[in-house]
């Protein structure tokens, strides 16, 4: 099954794309987030098999979305994910302080496999929240992650949008840097994303 997972994922790759995880547990707001973006109408389901697995494509940009699941499916789907990608966007619920814990072993599991690839944490639903962003940073404890690389805590609203540009800004200007270090072209995907969230601002 796992082969069948990959393949599929790998046949929706093309050679310029700049794959993104987002991933973040049940509720948290990943829909709400691609609603926000103008995505979620283009959402492909790639895998069923017990996790719901979306893809996204969008100009040079892939997002590959799923719930987080228990620890052992979650380093599966890592695994068959993980490669080549080039950011993670961990989206957490800031009104959920039950599962925070959950939250944070799920990111170390995926920071083992993904490595130095840059992390955005949206600290989602910032209102209703009963743990601040100052707060989650300080649970999270991303100091003691080994091998964690350049990583942002945007607080957000996802349901007006507020804070998502500034995070996604952020995103854009990581990767871009990176693509220009290696002397890539840039089609940029986040260009189109952040007026559109620009507009839903106003
Ligand atoms: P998921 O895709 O991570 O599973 P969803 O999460 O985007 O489906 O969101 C789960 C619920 O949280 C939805 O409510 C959604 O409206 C709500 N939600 C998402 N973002 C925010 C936010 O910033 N603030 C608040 N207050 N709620 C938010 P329903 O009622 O549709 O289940």
């Amino acid at each position: 099954m796992g082969h069948l997972i990959a393949k599929a994922y790998y046949s929706l790759q093309n050679k310029n794309e700049r794959k993104i995880l987002m991933l973040g547990l049940d509720a948290a707001g990943k829909n709400t987030v691609l609603y926000k973006m103008k995505l979620l109408e283009q959402v492909q389901i790639i895998s069923t098999n017990g996790s719901n697995i979306k893809s996204v494509e969008y100009k040079d940009l892939r997002f590959i979305i799923f719930d987080i699941p228990d620890q052992k499916r979650l380093r599966q789907l890592c695994h068959y994910y993980s490669d080549g990608s080039n950011a993670l966007i961990y989206v957490l619920d800031s009104g959920d302080d039950e599962r925070i814990t959950d939250a944070k072993q799920a990111l170390e599991i995926i920071i083992e496999r993904m490595g130095g690839i840059p992390v955005l944490i949206l600290a989602n639903k910032q209102d209703i929240a009963v743990l601040s962003v100052r707060e989650i940073q300080e649970k999270l404890q991303l100091n003691s992650i080994k091998g964690i690389g350049e990583t942002y805590i945007q607080g957000c609203c996802s349901l007006n949008g507020e804070g998502l540009y500034d995070g996604f800004k952020w995103l854009s200007k990581v990767l871009n840097k990176t693509k220009k270090q290696n002397g890539e072209e840039i089609n940029d995907g986040f260009e189109s994303l952040l007026k559109t969230l620009n507009q839903q601002q106003k």
